[in-house]
C-alpha cells in the first residue's frame, strides 16, 4: 500500500486542513501519516479562535521517523502557520524526498483576493520558496497572483490562465502547476494545469453560486490521493473538479448545512467508486 505524510494544520472543527485530508486520503486506499502543524479550535475564517503552535514537535518526529526507516511515496503539505515553519517543513522534505517521492505543495494562504488572518505580506516569498521544492503545486488564483506579483481579478480569460501558469512554472521549477477556480464557459467552475513540457489541460464542472470554505482542501487531497494512486494528472484533475462540485452540490442540497465547510463526508463514496469502479 501507497504511504503518504501530510503536513498541515488541526483545525478542530471546520471540515478542512487534517480533518478533511485524512478522510479522504484513506478513501483512497492510502496509508497516510500525519505531521499536525498547529492545533485551532476551528479555522482561521471563525470570528475567534485558539492557535497552538506545534512548530518545535515537527523535526523531533521526523528524526524518530528517519531512525525507524519510515519513507514515503508523497508529502503533501497545505496550511502552514508561520514563515518558520516553512523553513522547518521545507527542512522535512529535503529529509524525506527521494526520487521517487511526489512532493505536492498546496500553498493554502488566500482567497478572495486576501491573505487569511494572521499572514504578514512577507508570508507569500516564504511560501513561494516552498513551492520552488514542490513536483505539483495546487494554487487558487488569489494564491497565484499573489506568488507571481499580479494584482487579483476574479476572472481571467484563457490567456491569462495559460500566462499566469507558464509564471508559476517557471518561477517555481514545478513539474506542474494547477490553477484552481478557474472558469472558462457560463456556469461551470474548474482547474487549469501546465506541465514543465507544456502541455496544458482544463476540466470543469458545475459552478454553484456560492462561496464555501475549505473547498481548495478537498480539491488537493483528492489530486494528491489520485496521482499516488497512480492517475494521469489529467484524470486526477477531472476527478478533483468532480468530487469538488459534488462537495458543493451536497452542500446545498443540505438543508442544515453549516456555513464554515461543505458537505465532503457524504461525496466519499462517489470518490470511492471513481478510484475503484
Ligand atoms: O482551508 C484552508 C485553511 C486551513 N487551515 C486553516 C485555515 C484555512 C483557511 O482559512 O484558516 C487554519
Amino acid at each position: 500500500m501507497k504511504r503518504i505524510v501530510t503536513i498541515q494544520d488541526i483545525s478542530c472543527i471546520g471540515r478542512c486542513s487534517l480533518t478533511a485530508a485524512l478522510p479522504i486520503l484513506s478513501v483512497c486506499g492510502i496509508e497516510t501519516a500525519v505531521v499536525p502543524t498547529a492545533v485551532l479550535s476551528g479555522h482561521t475564517a471563525f470570528p475567534d479562535f485558539t492557535f497552538r503552535d506545534l512548530t518545535d514537535d515537527i523535526l523531533p518526529i521526523a528524526e524518530v521517523w528517519r531512525s525507524q526507516n519510515i519513507t514515503f511515496d508523497s508529502i503533501y503539505t497545505g496550511y502552514i502557520g508561520s514563515e518558520r515553519q516553512i523553513e522547518i517543513v521545507s527542512d522535512f522534505i529535503d529529509m524525506f524526498r527521494t526520487d521517487k517521492t511526489l512532493v505536492v505543495v498546496d500553498p493554502a494562504m488566500a482567497d478572495n483576493g486576501v491573505l487569511y488572518k494572521g499572514f504578514p505580506d512577507a508570508f507569500v516569498s516564504k511560501m513561494k520558496t516552498l513551492c520552488q521544492k514542490a513536483d505539483i503545486i495546487l494554487p487558487n488564483m488569489t494564491e497565484a497572483c499573489l506568488l507571481l506579483g499580479r494584482p487579483y481579478r476574479e476572472t481571467a480569460s484563457e490567456s491569462e490562465v495559460r500566462k499566469i501558469l507558464h509564471g508559476l512554472v517557471e518561477e517555481t521549477h514545478a513539474d506542474a502547476a494547477v490553477l484552481t477556480g478557474v472558469s472558462r464557459e457560463a456556469g461551470h467552475l474548474g482547474a487549469a494545469s501546465l506541465c514543465k513540457d507544456g502541455s496544458y489541460d482544463y476540466c470543469s464542472g458545475i459552478w454553484y453560486p456560492e462561496r464555501f470554505h475549505g473547498t481548495g482542501d478537498m480539491f488537493a487531497s483528492v489530486i494528491t490521493g489520485a496521482l499516488v494512486r497512480g492517475l494521469s494528472l489529467h484524470d486526477a484533475l477531472a476527478l478533483a473538479v468532480d468530487f469538488t462540485a459534488e462537495c458543493a452540490r451536497l452542500t446545498l442540497e443540505d438543508p442544515d448545512r453549516r456555513w464554515y465547510g461543505v458537505n465532503f463526508e457524504q461525496a466519499l463514496p462517489m470518490l470511492m467508486r471513481r478510484l475503484d469502479p
